[in-house]
């Protein structure tokens, strides 16, 4: 008998031993497609301090092309990873990518940029974070409207930079949703001007705002709006770089994260007015923990989270980052 209670205890002991070396090794990858954005940076810090938490490792991956991203996944099966997170730097490497997830054995999710289909269709079976893209637009769209008003400028002859990247859906939707907001408060849509950049970085979006704003040197009030601080910021820029004053400027961006928050410690004013501040928090330290809690627990996670954002300006930045838990 007791040599029974002896042996059931030893082997309890050694299975919660088992148990809890099985969750130190837990190894999950962090795949981001710009790791040079502040954004980015955010997420894989708030993903650290979840595996800090529970005691995972995390590797930081920068991968901006297709072939990084299969070697990225490769080398983190060798490492023996059993999983990863991911924005990609093209959502329609999304067939490859779940292939070779697979291939590797390592369970994958998905963060700010959704994978798509051959047919472009959203690949719905891998767990998605990503934001509320058209009301975060909407937001941004707003924004500009009210303070339009405020500058008490005449909307006819204010004309809209729409700085875009149409193959990734996420970007179509924000400044979709920012642009029907400025039409449905009256806001002409022949004044609104594609300017499609190459990348999405600030230096690209300088590019296609400049060309923009030198076919129209008639229009003297300008607004911008973008997928991102950084879209929006070139904007800005571009508008500085032809003299145009910061007053005769209203830009509002997507992220709120250093680009921004530099823009707005600014010593002067510039046109960079605002921007929908989403939660890097949320980003990277949740779908890491959802990663976390779906190797080591069989948790899985949900299929699909929208973040929300929050509008903020120079004057109440500071507060609406203490509110979302990020400073
Ligand atoms: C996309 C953009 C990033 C960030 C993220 C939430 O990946 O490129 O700048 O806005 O969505």
């Amino acid at each position: 008998m007791k040599f029974w209670k002896q042996a059931i205890l030893a082997s309890a002991a050694l299975l919660v031993a088992v148990g809890s070396a099985g969750a130190q090794d837990v190894k999950i990858g962090f795949v981001v497609k710009q790791p040079e954005e502040p954004w980015f940076q955010d997420e894989w810090k708030f993903a650290q301090e979840a595996a800090k938490e529970k005691g995972f490792t995390l590797v930081e991956i920068g991968a901006e092309d297709g072939e990084k991203v299969q070697a990225a996944i490769d080398n983190l099966g060798a490492q023996g990873a059993q999983g990863f997170i991911i924005c990609t730097p093209d959502v329609k490497l999304g067939p490859g990518i779940v292939a070779k997830a697979t291939a590797n054995d390592l369970k994958l999710m998905t963060v700010d940029d959704r994978l798509v289909d051959s047919a472009g269709a959203p690949i719905e079976d891998v767990p998605h974070m990503g934001i509320s893209a058209t009301k975060i637009g909407e937001t941004v769209g707003q924004a500009i409207v009210d303070e339009i008003k405020a500058r008490g400028w005449d909307m006819a002859e204010v004309g809209a930079i729409k700085v875009s990247y149409d193959q990734l859906p996420t970007a179509v939707d924000r400044v979709t949703g920012a642009t029907s907001v400025l039409e449905q408060n009256g806001f002409p849509a022949a004044n609104i001007y594609n300017a499609p950049q190459a990348k999405t970085d600030t230096e690209a979006a300088l590019n296609a705002a400049t060309t923009v704003i030198n076919a129209h040197p008639e229009i003297e009030h300008w607004v911008a709006v973008g997928l991102n601080d950084e879209a929006v910021l070139g904007a800005v820029r571009a508008t500085e770089s032809v003299g145009i004053p910061a007053a005769n400027v209203i830009g509002v961006g997507i992220g709120g994260a250093e680009s921004a928050i530099n823009e707005f410690k600014k010593p002067s004013v510039t046109g960079f007015y605002g921007t929908v501040i989403i939660s890097p928090k949320r980003h990277g330290y949740e779908t890491a923990l959802n990663m976390y809690e779906w190797i080591a627990n069989g948790k899985e996670p949900e299929k699909l989270i929208l973040t929300s954002g929050q509008l903020a300006t120079r004057g109440d930045y500071e507060a609406v980052r203490k509110d979302l838990g990020i400073q």
